[in-house]
């Protein structure tokens, strides 16, 4: 089911090339706005309604007016999602403030940019799912929530990319974040967990860290499998001596991390816990959310 891209720009669906926006646009000039990054697993929009609340939200918070209602720009992305004739994606919604002066003032810009991209993505290789990741704590500090709140899901991922690029230069796969009073963030775009004598332990976003959807459905998936989560600040020391570390996100999905900063995390491979719950999140990821391709729809 291949076909060509096609982009949703401000109520239009543009083919990938024609696809395109100012220079003067604000979130191109300052990072200036907010996204969403979504999958469609066989057809299912996981969580979408999910996303969309936390992208009205992130808007609010940087006073940015976004010109559709909530259900609106949701119909837009299912239908984006169907004129790619995608069953297994990742969307790419952008809110970017618009086109403007050059100066800081948001006034100065009319209307936000509304923007709908749906391609493929792959961030790990099978080989790391199988064998886990190893990740360091690196030198940047995560922004703190009274500068920029992480809860934010900005434009604005110079942090972000600053962690991923120096976990490169240290020759790990991932990075983790340390909040300036040295309490675990999360990764460079993945919350943590740890896992210790059968309970799962979460930093609480307060400390500087985005309220996953993934971290979400682990809570949920936790929850029925009756293993209690805890959201609690933790140190390098507790992810030292944990049996388990693993990332969750909408990119890398659920990942087992077996070595931090050079100490192995429990056996040295993905455990047990991990393992169940990538089984239970495999079921959920194709039914809880929207289907972009309802049976009478022939794709
Ligand atoms: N923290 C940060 C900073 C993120 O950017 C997460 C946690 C996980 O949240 P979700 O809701 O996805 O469980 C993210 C999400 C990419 C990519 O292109 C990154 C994310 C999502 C999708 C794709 O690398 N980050």
């Amino acid at each position: 089911m291949e076909s060509e891209r096609w982009v949703f720009l401000n109520g239009e669906y543009k083919r990938k090339a024609e696809a395109t926006i100012s220079v003067f646009d604000h979130g191109f000039l300052y990072g200036d706005g907010v996204f969403e990054g979504i999958r469609v697993y066989s057809g299912n929009v996981f969580r979408l309604h999910e996303h969309m609340v936390r992208l009205y939200e992130s808007a609010k918070s940087i006073l940015l007016d976004i010109p559709y209602t909530l259900e609106e720009l949701e119909a837009y992305v299912v239908e984006t999602v169907r004129k790619n004739q995608l069953l297994d994606a990742y969307i790419r919604l952008i809110v970017s403030r618009g086109d403007g002066p050059l100066g800081l003032d948001p006034a100065e810009c009319e209307i936000a940019n509304i923007i709908v991209i749906v391609d493929k993505i792959r961030i790990y290789s099978q080989e790391l799912y199988d064998r886990g990741l190893t990740a360091v704590t690196v030198p940047t500090r995560r922004n703190i929530p009274d500068a920029l709140n992480p809860r934010v899901k900005s434009l604005n991922y110079l942090n972000n990319i600053l962690a991923k690029a120096e976990a490169k230069q240290a020759g790990a796969g991932e990075a983790i974040i340390l909040s300036s009073d040295g309490y675990v963030t999360e990764g460079s775009s993945d919350n943590i967990f740890i896992v210790k004598d059968d309970i799962l332990y979460t930093p609480p976003c307060y400390l500087g860290a985005l309220k996953g959807i993934t971290r979400q459905a682990i809570f949920d998936i936790a929850e029925e499998l009756g293993l209690p989560v805890k959201e609690e600040p933790f140190t390098r020391h507790d992810i030292f001596n944990a049996d388990e570390v693993f990332l969750t996100g909408t990119g890398a999905e659920i990942i087992s991390v077996v070595q931090v900063d050079g100490r192995p995390i429990g056996e040295g491979v993905p455990g047990p816990i991990s393992k169940d719950l990538v089984t239970q999140f495999r079921k959920l990821v194709t039914v809880d959310g929207i289907s972009a391709f309802p049976a009478e729809v022939k794709v």
